[in-house]
């Protein structure tokens, strides 16, 4: 269902930069990125820092291991990693995820996006692509 929602977020934010003058379609695409942001951004600063991304990971998990086995399958991942990307999550190849797994995921990921190495990931850097990949984990 989110991923869903970004996809039309996504679409409404394409077809507006092809709508809008320049300077109109910077605001709302930032303001796209601000709302991936908020839920994850519990102190409200505009970035991402690792705590805040191993909680939003953490709740992402609960979140989707709706048998509540304490492991992610393939099922319940869905389309947040890709074929590799979850092989590579995945070190002990028992084609499960445990939560610390699933964490250590995301703070690869993390790690990558924070192009500019302050410890935190902003909008822009979200929107890189190892940005992009971690935004699915957390969501
Ligand atoms: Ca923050
Ligand atoms: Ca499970
Ligand atoms: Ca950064």
């Amino acid at each position: 269902m989110a991923t869903r929602k970004q996809l039309t977020l996504v679409t409404v934010a394409a077809l507006a930069v092809i709508a809008m003058p320049a300077t109109l379609s910077w605001t709302i695409s930032n303001a796209y990125a601000g709302k991936a942001l908020t839920a994850a951004d519990t102190d409200a600063d505009g970035t991402l820092d690792k705590a805040e991304v191993d909680n939003a990971a953490a709740a992402t998990f609960d979140k989707l291991d709706t048998d509540k086995d304490g492991q992610l399958d393939k099922a319940e991942v869905g389309n947040r990693l890709g074929k590799a990307a979850f092989a590579a999550a995945d070190p002990d190849h028992d084609n499960q995820l445990s939560k610390e797994e699933y964490i250590a995921a995301a703070d690869k990921y993390f790690a990558a996006a924070d192009t500019d190495h302050d410890g935190t990931v902003d909008t822009k850097e979200l929107r890189n692509k190892a940005g992009r990949a971690l935004n699915r984990l957390i969501n």
